[in-house]
């Protein structure tokens, strides 16, 4: 078990709910227990989204491991919380809080089915030894069910509870999405804010994945030339529009060819195969392609059983890809070959978002989950509920709480409870939304006196909206934007030595 706080804010929430602890019921305290206990803890992430959207496929790309089950069976319907352990082990956890080892199959997946009764399981535990758990505890959700199988609505209903309560459980949300035929912006809206509901999920903390890339037929994206990753990009900016403000951006993903490429799934006798595969004449190579079951009964020196093993690995377009890198580099080895899947992935781009959005800001994160839940937990009793409320506005007022503050302002805008003008949302959204002084400006690349001069331009600005042309609540958001600039102003004027 690692456990230390992120960062001086989660620092300074903990002081506060150890300083409240003596002064509240027996419950409450339970509950700040639970609190300190999560604040020590990695960062939460929950994956969340529909049946079969490739949540436990993405589960494991991220930890290079195939470990989740993936397709059908029980523990496929269970949530399971991925952790750093030293000694790898997977334990069952009943209704009734009991524990039980289950040990990993011989291919060192958690099993698909449990020889219990499913009803009496809460979730399963499994810890790594993984370093990318080190910093993330990922949470795998059964997820929710489509829309049209009203003869499973019944177990969908439960499911939907199941995944609920995991992601609200959670700190932040990897929400993964596909593009289906008939999914319009508004209903794949409507299955994020499902999918997140109970849970503050903002530019903050949640990031979209616009998974199973390699399944759109590319000819109908307008635009996209043929090509399925521009077809890809302009699909996930799409997606992006939809549904901002509440998630920091929609990358485009394909799964499979992450998680075959990543836990070692893809070996050097698929690589063989694909180099027998990269021999066939044109003609007959592109009948293949255009379906599974092409693929797999034409007459071809491969057999069947090999090429029915490729497609599970890695489907039409990644052995597409594969055999056309053999083409354009014969002697490639099947380690490069791997490498060339992986960047046919979109598995970068995802990791670089969760490090760049989550990561970053598991401080910041943790410390706002963290209020909200003390908050909660105080809001039955008035006299709690104050002295919460007392020494959380203290917290706030100093300066080094400034970030939670900031948070606060974005997540008062992406939830509506407070209306901007769009331009001004927007900015309040780039000032509060990235770490990066360029990026929070909307300067990126340039030169240091624009910065400078920008952010005490705009720090003034917002100290005059706030006291002339605002609502009281829109005021309070301006002054937090205010002092925002002001503070970066102060950052790059030390960094400049003037
Ligand atoms: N073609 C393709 N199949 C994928 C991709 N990602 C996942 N799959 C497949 O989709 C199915 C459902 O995946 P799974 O991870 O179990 O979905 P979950 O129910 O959301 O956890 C599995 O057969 C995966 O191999 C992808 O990017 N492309
Ligand atoms: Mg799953």
């Amino acid at each position: 078990m690692t456990s230390s706080l992120a960062g001086p804010l989660s620092a300074a929430v903990a002081r506060l709910v150890q300083t409240l602890r003596p002064q509240v019921g027996p419950a409450t305290a339970a509950g700040f227990d639970e609190v300190l206990r999560r604040l020590s803890a990695p960062l939460q992430v929950a994956v969340a989204g529909r049946i079969k959207s490739g949540k436990s496929t993405l589960v494991n790309a991220l930890i290079g491991r195939r470990v989740a089950p993936v397709g059908v069976g029980e523990c496929t319907r269970l949530v399971t919380r991925f952790q750093y352990g030293a000694v790898d082990r997977i334990e069952v956890v009943g209704v009734d809080g009991s524990r039980r080892v289950l040990p990993f199959d011989a291919d060192g997946t958690i099993p698909a089915d449990l020889d219990v009764d499913v009803e009496t399981v809460s979730h399963l535990e499994a810890y790594l030894t993984n370093e990318v758990l080190r910093e993330l505890t990922v949470i795998d959700t059964p997820g929710l069910g489509s829309l049209d199988s009203a003869s499973v609505a019944r177990t969908e209903k439960l499911l939907d509870q199941v995944s609920r309560d995991a992601v609200a459980g959670a700190e932040a949300v990897l929400y993964v999405f596909t593009q289906t035929v008939r999914a319009d912006d508004q209903e794949t809206l409507r299955a994020f804010t499902a999918a997140t509901a109970g849970r503050d999920a903002g530019p903050v903390n949640a990031i979209a994945v616009l998974n199973k890339v390699d399944t759109i037929p590319p000819e109908s994206v307008a635009g996209s030339d043929g090509e399925v990753w521009r077809a890809a990009a302009i699909l996930a900016g799409k997606q992006a529009a939809a549904l901002r403000p509440r998630v920091a951006g929609v990358l485009p993903m394909i799964g499979l060819l992450a998680e075959s490429a990543e836990s070692g799934a893809f070996t050097s006798a698929d690589a063989d195969a694909l180099r027998a595969l990269a021999e066939l004449d044109e003609a007959s190579w592109q009948t293949m392609l255009m379906s599974a079951d092409l693929f797999t009964t034409w007459e071809c020196a491969v057999p069947s059983a090999t090429r029915s093993r490729l497609l599970a690995k890695l489907d039409l377009y990644g052995i597409d890809r594969a055999v056309r890198a053999i083409h354009a580099e014969p002697g490639i080895t099947a380690g490069a070959l791997r490498r060339a899947l992986l960047d046919a992935s979109g598995l970068d781009g995802v990791r670089a978002k969760l490090d760049g959005v989550f990561r970053a800001r598991a401080d910041g994160i943790k410390a706002a989950a963290a209020l909200a839940s003390v908050t909660a937990l105080a809001a039955g009793d008035p006299g709690e509920r104050q002295r919460v409320h007392d020494a959380i506005e203290q917290l706030l007022g100093r300066p080094e709480a400034h970030q939670l503050r900031l948070l606060e302002a974005l997540t008062l805008i992406t939830t509506n409870a407070v209306s901007m003008p769009e331009d001004l949302a927007e900015e309040v959204l780039r000032v509060g939304g990235s770490g990066s002084i360029p990026e929070q400006l909307g300067l990126v690349g340039r030169p240091p006196h624009e910065l400078v001069a920008y952010a005490l331009e705009r720090a003034g600005w917002w100290r005059s909206f706030a006291s002339f042309g605002a609502t009281p609540a829109q005021s309070r958001v301006a002054h937090v934007v205010h002092r925002a600039y002001f503070l970066i102003w102060q950052q790059l004027r030390g960094a400049s030595g003037g």
